[in-house]
C-alpha cells in the first residue's frame, strides 16, 4: 500500500529500535528518565527555549499548554481551521473551559493582524479574559502553509503589546524550518510555548515536546500529571525522539519535493484540482471536481489499486507524503489516480 494518508503512519527506523533497545531509563515522575532528561534538553536547546517537557501526543502538548496559559473562563483566540478548535475534541474547552474565539485563517495559514486586535476583548465585565493566541506551523489544513519568521515576530509584538500569550502548534515546525532553509529558532523566537511532534515527518513512533520558560514548564508539568500523561519509564519513547531529532530533520526536504512532483503529476488528471504551486512541505489537497464517484467510490478504487488518502471534507481529499515514501511511490500513485480516473497519463 502506498499510504498517503498522513505521516503519522511512519514507522521507526532500525537506528530507532536500537535506540529504544538500549535506552537508560528512571522513574520520569521523579524527573529520574536520563533518556527523557536528555531529549528535553536537547528540544528545548534546538527550540531556542528554556525547557521542555516530553507528552505523549500532539493533541496532548497543545491541550496542556493551553491549559498552563488560561484559567477556566479565560479566552483563546485561534484560526478557523486550526487542529486545535477542528481536531482535538475540543478538549481545551472540555478540559480546561477555555472559551475558543476563532476567526478566519487565511489560505498561507496567517490570521490576520487587525483581526487578532479585534479580537481581544477590552477589560470589561461581560467579557472573558482574552489569554492566548495560538498559532499553527505549518498549517495543516491550508496546504501545509509555512508561517514566516516575520509573521510570527509581528504577532509575538502585537501579543506582548496588549499583554498575551502566543501558543505556536509546532507539530510539522521542522517542516517550516526545512521548507525556508532556517534555523527553526528563527520560527519560535519569542513565542511563550511551542509543541513539536515527534510521531509525524520525524517518524518516532509517538511523542511531542513541549517548550517554553523553566517556570512555564514547571507548571505544564503538573497539568501534565492532572491529565495523565505522567509516563514513568518513557525513555524508550524519548530514544526514538532523540534520533528524530538528530537525524530525521534534513531529509524532510524529500518528502517536500515528492509532494510538489505528486501535485504537478495530478494536475495532469482530468476531474481532479490541486494547487501545485500552495505545496511548500509534505501536504497537499485534492478536489474530486468530476462528480462520476461518490467520494466513498473514489476512496474506494483508490484503495484497490494500491493508494490510501484521507477525506477531510466532501469532495476534498488529501495526501502527505513521508520517509515510508519514495520518488518511485509518487509516479505509481499518480498512475494510479490517473487510472480511476479512466485517464492514461503520458
Ligand atoms: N494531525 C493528524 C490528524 O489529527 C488530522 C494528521 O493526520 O495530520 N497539530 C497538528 C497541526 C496536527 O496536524 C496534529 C495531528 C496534531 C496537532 C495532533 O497530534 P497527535 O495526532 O499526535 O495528537
Amino acid at each position: 500500500m502506498i499510504d498517503l494518508r498522513s505521516d503519522t503512519v511512519t514507522l521507526p527506523t532500525q537506528a530507532m529500535r536500537e535506540a529504544i533497545f538500549h535506552a537508560d531509563l528512571g522513574d520520569d515522575v521523579f524527573a529520574e528518565d536520563p533518556t527523557i532528561n536528555r531529549l528535553e534538553a536537547m528540544a528545548a536547546e534546538r527550540l531556542g527555549m528554556e525547557a521542555a517537557l516530553l507528552v505523549v501526543s500532539g493533541t496532548m502538548g497543545n491541550v496542556t499548554c493551553a491549559l498552563t496559559h488560561c484559567a477556566r473562563g479565560e479566552e483563546a483566540i485561534l484560526g478557523d481551521a486550526s487542529h486545535i478548535f477542528l481536531n482535538e475534541a475540543g478538549g481545551i474547552s472540555a478540559l480546561g473551559g477555555i472559551f475558543p474565539h476563532t476567526i478566519p485563517n487565511l489560505p498561507d495559514g496567517t490570521l490576520q493582524l487587525d483581526q487578532i486586535e479585534a479580537a481581544i476583548r477590552a477589560d470589561n465585565i461581560h467579557f472573558p479574559r482574552t489569554r492566548l493566541i495560538c498559532l499553527e506551523n505549518t498549517h495543516n489544513r491550508c496546504y501545509g502553509a509555512a508561517l514566516t519568521p516575520d509573521y510570527t515576530a509581528a504577532v509575538v509584538a502585537l501579543a506582548k503589546r496588549r499583554g498575551i500569550a502566543v501558543h505556536l502548534d509546532g507539530a510539522r515546525i521542522f517542516n517550516a524550518a526545512v521548507a525556508q532553509g532556517m534555523d527553526v529558532r528563527e520560527l519560535t523566537r519569542g513565542v511563550d510555548s511551542v509543541n513539536i511532534c515527534l510521531s509525524k515527518g520525524l517518524s518516532a513512533p509517538v511523542g511531542s515536546v513541549i517548550c517554553g520558560s523553566g517556570e512555564f514548564i514547571a507548571r505544564a508539568r503538573r497539568v501534565r500529571k492532572m491529565l495523565g500523561g505522567g509516563m514513568r519509564q518513557a525513555g524508550i519513547i524519548a530514544a526514538a525522539g532523540i534520533v528524530a531529532l538528530e537525524g530525521m530533520v534534513d531529509r524532510l526536504a524529500e518528502d517536500h519535493a515528492n509532494a510538489r512532483r505528486l501535485a504537478e503529476g495530478i494536475s495532469r488528471i482530468r476531474g481532479l484540482a490541486t494547487e501545485p504551486d500552495r505545496v511548500r512541505t509534505n501536504i497537499l489537497y485534492i478536489d474530486l471536481v468530476d462528480r462520476r464517484f461518490t467520494d466513498e467510490a473514489f476512496i474506494e478504487h483508490l484503495k484497490q489499486k494500491g493508494v490510501l488518502l484521507s477525506h477531510p471534507g466532501p469532495a476534498r481529499f488529501r495526501m502527505l507524503t513521508h520517509h515510508g515514501i519514495s520518488e518511485a511511490d509518487i509516479d505509481t500513485a499518480v498512475e494510479a489516480l490517473g487510472a480511476v480516473m479512466g485517464e492514461k497519463i503520458s
